[in-house]
This record gives structure tokens, sequence and C-alpha cells, in this order.
């Protein structure tokens, strides 16, 4: 106790140790709710939108963020995308906006955002892409369908996301029980609540406690959110 104590202090006034230091990787989080070493974590697993989400073309009106809006790829993003805590400590989830789903796998450890992302929409990164005509996969049907095969870092098959033939359960998800963690929004869709994230947030909570240390990788099993925008994020537990 008198350990943690002590990391948690020299965590909230300072850079953290250089044994907590996390891999160099410019899309890691600067999210002052989290320091690296933590037990604990929390992450906001997508945005509700209070209002249009850019202007024109996106919606300025009716179901802004929807699965009709361009736009609505902006708002499918886990904040921060990455996080690291203790073993044995829990990470908490707050579901934001709609039609999310969940599931964790474990990846190797050099598994990257971008090395990752090419199995789903090849190209780059949408959380980068600012203009929706100019990415690719941007409300694709088909693109989401398809069947995908998913590896990490060390080229293993880590999610088999089936061809949606049915759009029934399961094929409307990218449901890869193989090597699967824990799931969440299968049938019915994981939604946030009406206030967006911050301190008096109402959304969904989802909390999972990381036994072992490694990589793990988060993602959202709405097929859109997944294989066309690239919905996933990091927890690494050391
Ligand atoms: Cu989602």
């Amino acid at each position: 106790m008198r350990l943690t104590c002590l990391v948690f202090a020299v965590a909230l006034v300072g850079a953290p140790p250089a044994s907590f230091e996390q891999r160099a990787d410019s899309r890691e989080s600067s999210d002052h709710r989290h320091s690296p070493g933590s037990t604990t974590a929390a992450v906001d697993f997508g945005v509700l939108p209070v209002g249009p989400i850019g202007p024109p073309p996106c919606l300025q009106a009716g179901a802004i963020g929807g699965p009709a809006d361009p736009c609505s790829y902006k708002l499918h993003v886990l904040t921060p995308e990455e996080v690291t805590i203790r073993k044995g400590g829990e990470v908490t989830f707050q579901i934001h906006g709609g039609g999310h789903g969940f599931a964790i796998y474990e990846v190797s450890k050099d598994t990257t955002r971008d090395q990752l992302g090419q199995y789903l929409c090849r190209g780059e990164d949408p959380a980068n892409i600012a203009d929706p005509a100019l990415h690719p996969c941007n409300l694709l049907a088909a693109n989401a369908d398809a069947a995908h095969r998913i590896k990490d870092g060390d080229r293993d098959v880590v999610i088999v996301a089936r061809p949606n033939l049915t759009s029934g359960h399961p094929d409307n998800r990218v449901w890869s029980p193989e090597n699967r963690l824990m799931s969440a929004g299968g049938v019915q869709f994981l939604n946030g609540g009406t206030i967006p994230a911050g301190p008096t947030s109402n959304g969904q909570l989802i909390t999972y406690q990381f036994l072992k240390s490694g990589r793990y990788l988060v993602i959202c099993m709405n097929r859109v959110h997944f294989l066309n925008d690239w919905m996933f994020g990091f927890v690494n537990v050391r």
C-alpha cells in the first residue's frame, strides 16, 4: 500500500518514473485524468454530439452523428485512445453516443494502431482525416460488411470479422469469440446517456479488471465503427 501511495504521489507531482514510460507513440494520450502506472483508468467510449459535428456536408439537423451523417466517423473514438495501468487494475469505459458494441482482445506488445488499422480500412487513420470526403471507407457498407482477418504486430490473427450475410446476430457485429476476453452490445447496442463526457455524464459504464500484464485491444463491435472508422484503443497492463 505504501509503495502504491508513493507511486501515485510521484505521478501527481511530476513526470512519471522512467520505468513507467510508455511506448514512444505520438498518438498516446496526454489526458491528465490518467497517469501511466495508475491502478485504474477511465476511458470515454464514443462521443455524444451536442450539435452539428462540423460544417456541411456534416448534417446540420436531424440524426446528427447517426449512420447517415458523413461526419459521424469523428465520434467513433476512444479518449484517451491508450492507457496504462498496473496489473490487477481496472479500466472503466463510459459509453457516449449510440450504436456501440464492446470487446477486448489481447495482442502482442508491438501492435500499433496504424499497423492494425490497415486490416480494417487501408490508408490513413480516420482520426486524422478532417475532410469526410477524404475518408476512404466513410459510410462504406461494402467494407463494413466484408470479411476481415485482423492481425497483431506478431502477425497472429486476433479477430476474424466474418462477412455480414444476414444483418442479424451475430453477423451484424464484429463477432469473433475466439480469444475474446469479453464482449457487450451484441444483439442490442450499447448507448450512452444524455450528457456528454465529463464528471456529470450519465453514459453507461463498463469496467474490466486486467489480471495479467500485456497489451490489450479494445474495440467497438459495430462493424461500421470498427472496420470503417477504426474505433479501437489499447490498454497496457504492467
Ligand atoms: Cu462504436
